[in-house]
């Protein structure tokens, strides 16, 4: 398992900084012509390359510097679209792994968290995990059947669903495979989205489960519910009635559209804070009864296996966790000078009451400023300006939650779960920052 989550560096070498080019260089070369030649050349990709600036300086001008900018009247700009590209001289992608399934199918995808600023992850960047492939589904013959413990029976179309009271969250969603780099078996290429990129945040809308447990009406002696994916994979998870009143929603729109093939159109199931596998896509049927209902995925998967030899089974919510991302390893610094450090950090327990950095292998910390909304469950973004002497360095985030956890460190983390631990990571990430401004993994075991 925890080889088919990891990257092969073969394969999927992290990205590196290109030598620095200017804007007006890439300018030069892009005329609307230029720019769709060189789309078609790069196979419909439409980067150029990653920018990295030439030093850490900003320049400072005397007034016989100061020159009239290039005229650009004589570039006509490009003609409108119906769907917008990013610009292409921003470089941003998922990283595919799936070593074991050559089709794509069963695999995951890393948001590339070194390329993305604030907590919205544009949802074609969102992570993606599938067991059988995306399954691409018709609204107009896709039902969802809730039964079971129930008064009544019911079946829902999309429109159904779309008709009924509706609430609005910012939250992430995050693999419980995520992470797990951080167990014994890193390599110093890992980057910061091989790693950790399996978390990302959308705003999702849909209809909160206490909806339709109160038009179905529920029999008061149903503790839990099984929710069944229409995918090839059929994916169960079953889920305590009470965490479906308290705050689940089956989740009709990502980021201000229905939410994507990948994200599981047209329906899929949101449980705020706890792992990804347990937020069924492609949400097609939930059963009501009395007890868990022990399928695959949460008897022979997604359990961890304690140091006494016991499995633990249903872990439910992920535990505080934060990352740099910037600088990252292939997010290197130029030079010495001022720059700002940025990264985010979660918790499946709430806010994020506090990040702090080190620079210097954990020896002191200081606290980091959260940047706009700090949201429940959701990622929120710290920075913290730093002055680099261009000397070697050791660099760390640690996250502190509102129920007053403390992130860990990995040699705490690691003493306390054992050898037999997959899922669940969430120690102290270390990069280790080079004299040339390039990163690499601080947590290689020999
Ligand atoms: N039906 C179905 N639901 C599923 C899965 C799946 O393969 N099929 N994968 C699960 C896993 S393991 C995770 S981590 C999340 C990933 O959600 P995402 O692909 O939207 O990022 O979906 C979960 N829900
Ligand atoms: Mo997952």
């Amino acid at each position: 398992m925890a080889a088919a989550h990891r990257p092969d560096p073969e394969r999927y070498a992290p990205p590196h900084i290109e030598a620095a080019r200017t804007g007006s260089d890439l300018r030069r070369g892009l005329s609307r012509r230029g720019f769709l030649a060189s789309a078609a050349a790069a196979g419909g990709a439409y980067f150029l390359g990653r920018l990295a600036p030439a030093s850490a300086q900003t320049p400072t001008l005397s007034d016989a510097d100061i020159v009239v900018p290039d005229d650009p009247t004589s570039i006509l700009g490009m003609s409108l679209s119906q769907r917008g590209l990013r610009s292409p001289f921003v470089h941003a992608q998922r990283l595919i792994n799936d070593p074991d399934a050559p089709l794509g199918v069963a695999g995951w995808t890393f948001s590339p968290l070194q390329d993305l600023e604030g907590i919205v992850t544009p949802s074609d960047l969102h992570f993606e995990r599938h067991h059988a492939g995306v399954a691409m589904i018709d609204p107009t013959e896709h039902r969802l059947v809730v039964h079971g413990m129930v008064d009544q029976a019911k079946q829902y179309t999309l429109w159904d669903l779309e008709r009924m009271p509706q609430e609005s969250h910012i939250y992430f969603v995050e693999c419980s495979g995520n992470s797990l780099a951080g167990y014994p078996g890193g390599a110093a290429d890992d980057t910061a989205q091989s790693i950790h990129g399996l978390v990302s945040t959308s705003e999702w809308v849909g209809v909160p489960m206490r909806e339709i447990i109160e038009d179905v009406g529920l029999d008061p002696s149903s503790t839990w519910a099984l929710f069944e994916g229409a995918d090839a994979a059929v994916m169960t998870r079953s889920v305590p009635v009470e965490k479906l009143i308290d705050d689940a929603f089956i989740a009709l729109y990502q980021n201000g559209e229905p939410i994507r093939p990948a994200q599981g159109y047209p329906m899929r199931l949101v449980l705020p804070g706890w792992e990804g596998n347990m937020q069924i896509k492609w949400l097609r049927r939930i059963e009501f009864g009395d007890a868990p209902f022990q399928t695959k995925e949460e008897t022979r998967h997604y359990t961890d296996r304690l140091p006494d030899g016991r499995a633990r089974q249903f872990t439910y919510a992920m535990e505080a966790k934060s990352v740099i991302t910037r600088p990252s390893p292939g997010r290197g610094l130029a030079g010495a000078g001022q720059w700002t450090i940025s990264g985010i950090a979660w918790s499946g327990r709430g806010r994020i009451e506090r990040v702090e950095v080190s620079t210097d292998d954990g020896n002191t910390w200081e606290d980091a400023t959260l940047l706009g909304e700090n949201l429940p469950r959701s990622t929120v973004r710290f920075h913290y300006p730093w002055e680099w002497d261009g000397e070697e360095a050791v660099l760390m985030s640690r996250a502190t939650d509102e129920t007053g956890y403390v992130q860990p460190t990995r040699e705490a983390l690691l003493d306390v779960r054992g050898e037999g631990y997959t899922y669940h990571y969430n120690g102290i990430q270390t990069w280790r920052l080079h004299s040339d401004g390039t990163l690499s993994n601080g947590y290689v075991d020999a």
